[in-house]
């Protein structure tokens, strides 16, 4: 299978983390891509290419423009007034009494555009977030010759049409599925197996029959993103029917996980798409620091293996896992498994 990177990635390198009340070595780290492209390259998994720059038409499909405008001069507003530490929004009320008032002052506008303080703003941040969708597009217009893995960082289910948070500031997997759209697609569907809810590809398609979305995730009662991924959000007018989440408790393994992943494909085969994006986080890795799902490497062969059953071009598109140890082998498993079943 090609795989699509960027070297832009290791831009975004903040140094610090704020998680759970401390601040910690960030977990969401540039070694995550070198532990996968190692990976990819000792067990031969198939050539990779570079992305290329394919500018912000396709992004601005989905972000709001004042939103890219934000994000490409945040850093040089924050260095002004506090030099070159890694910015944090201060409050995440995100956009609740005066949400209609657009703050003049940098800190300001970072809590304007942003739902958590977990995701650290650094120098090369918009460098490395626009490389991440250029890698997601680029992979796109790789798909008519067969289905291609986008190694997306940082990355991008968390962000919303015009809020960053969860390490996230463009939205790739939804990007993508837009550009597939606009080139003739007319059906999409996008399966979002990261261990957290995809809140922001849920919003960006949540009034629309088009894009089909489905997140299989921890219990929001129990786990980030807190405030959306329950099983009753259904989508609304033209959406309505068209948004499918599948909460599982903290602790899930397979046996569990599978059921889930076999209904989500079933209501994949009906609304029988032209196109697949998947939202590949394998933070459901036992192992992982920061999530508390318990599924193992050979699961992952197997959900590669189930997917293919669809038989549909799949756009595999990066986004969590933190295992350093693992997820090379994890994110392998999972692709060897759909390759050695398409
Ligand atoms: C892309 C991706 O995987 N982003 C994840 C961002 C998660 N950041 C917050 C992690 C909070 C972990 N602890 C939550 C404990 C809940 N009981
Ligand atoms: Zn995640």
């Amino acid at each position: 299978m090609l795989t699509v990177y960027s070297p832009a990635h290791q831009r975004h390198n903040p140094s610090l983390e704020l998680l759970d009340g401390k601040y910690v070595s960030p977990v969401e780290s540039p070694q995550r891509v070198s532990e996968i492209l190692q990976a990819i390259a000792t067990t031969q998994l198939g050539p990779t290419l570079e992305a290329q720059n394919l500018g912000l038409e396709a992004i601005l499909r989905i972000h709001d423009a004042d939103y890219v405008e934000f994000l490409s001069t945040a850093w040089s507003e924050w260095v002004v007034s506090h030099g070159t530490y890694d910015a944090l929004p201060l409050s995440a009320t995100t956009r609740s009494f005066r949400s209609d008032r657009r703050p003049r002052c940098i800190e300001g506008k970072l809590s304007y555009y942003s739902f958590d303080a977990g995701t650290p703003l650094t120098a090369g941040t918009w460098d490395a977030a626009i490389a991440s969708a250029h890698v997601a597009l680029t992979a796109q217009a790789h798909l008519e010759q067969g289905s291609v893995f986008a190694l997306c960082r940082p990355p991008g289910h968390h962000a919303t049409q015009n809020l960053y948070g969860g390490y996230c500031f463009l939205n790739n997997a939804a990007i993508a599925a837009q550009a597939l759209r606009d080139r003739g697609a007319e059906r999409v569907a996008i399966l979002d197996i990261d261990y957290h809810h995809g809140n922001g590809t849920q919003s960006i398609f949540y009034d629309r029959s088009d894009v089909l979305f489905l997140s299989i995730h921890a219990d929001p009662a129990d786990d980030y993103p807190f405030f959306s991924g329950y099983a009753d959000e259904g989508g609304i007018a033209q959406g309505d029917g068209f948004n499918h989440n599948y909460p599982l408790p903290l602790g899930t393994q397979w046996h569990l996980y599978q059921d889930a992943l076999h209904t989500a494909l079933h209501r994949i085969r009906q609304f029988g798409p032209d196109a697949l994006v998947i939202s590949l986080g394998v933070d459901t890795f036992e192992g992982d620091p920061i999530a508390k799902f318990c599924l193992h490497t050979d699961d992952y062969r197997a959900i590669g293996a189930l997917i293919a059953s669809l038989s549909r071009p799949v756009l595999f598109v990066m986004e969590g896992g933190y295992a350093m140890e693992a997820i090379g082998q994890n994110v392998v498993a999972l692709l060897r498994g759909y390759q050695d079943h398409a």
